[in-house]
């Protein structure tokens, strides 16, 4: 069978957010039946929604190949926010690690518990800049053009980070 191009956003404001970025990397590199095809650079930014007073993200996409569901998938990518200490208390809380599954081939589906493509990556400067930088020609299903998406999207702040930084 063909494995599937999934696109998974990372995100993390707590517990040395670099580190958590960079250890989301690897552990994605390192999964069975899959393998990590790109990574974007890493973003900063000021955070979107949840509780005032909440650190900067860092946020980032890589590009998988992968030859699970994606149900298995986002259970893995579960399982790894998990293990680098994410504590689910407050909905868009300051979180070690977030792992988003943004889109899973051109699959649409509306189920809580997965929903592609993710519901609110059409609109977030912090996950259509890092995408674009590793997939420009891609077609969001139900969003069009990744392209003209980023282009109508301002910044608002969103700093690239050199990779020494
Ligand atoms: N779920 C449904 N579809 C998906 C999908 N495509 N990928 C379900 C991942 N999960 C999906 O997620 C809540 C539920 O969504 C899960 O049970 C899963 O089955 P969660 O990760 O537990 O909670 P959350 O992250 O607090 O909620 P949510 O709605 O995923 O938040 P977002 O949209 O991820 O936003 N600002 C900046 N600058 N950078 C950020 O990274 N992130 C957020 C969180 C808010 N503000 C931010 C950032
Ligand atoms: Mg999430």
């Amino acid at each position: 069978m063909q494995p599937a191009r999934a696109y998974i956003g990372i995100g993390s404001n707590l517990g040395d957010p670099i580190y958590q970025v960079r250890q989301a990397f690897s552990r994605l590199g390192d999964m069975l039946s899959s393998c990590c095809v790109a990574r974007s650079a890493l973003y900063r930014s000021a955070p979107v929604g949840g509780p005032p007073d909440q650190p900067d993200y860092i946020n980032a996409v890589a590009a998988l190949d992968t030859g699970l569901t994606p149900g298995q998938l986002l259970a893995v990518l579960q399982a790894f926010e998990l293990a680098q200490g994410r504590c689910r208390t407050v909905r868009w809380g300051p979180r070690t690690l977030d792992l988003d599954l943004l889109l899973y081939d051109q699959l649409v589906t509306d189920e809580p518990r997965l929903t592609l493509p993710h519901p609110r990556l059409h609109e977030r400067a912090f996950v259509l800049y890092p995408l674009y930088d590793i997939a420009p020609d891609l077609i969001i299903p139900g969003q069009g053009s990744l392209r003209e998406l980023r282009a109508n999207c301002p910044q608002h702040g969103l700093i690239r980070l050199d990779s020494d930084d």
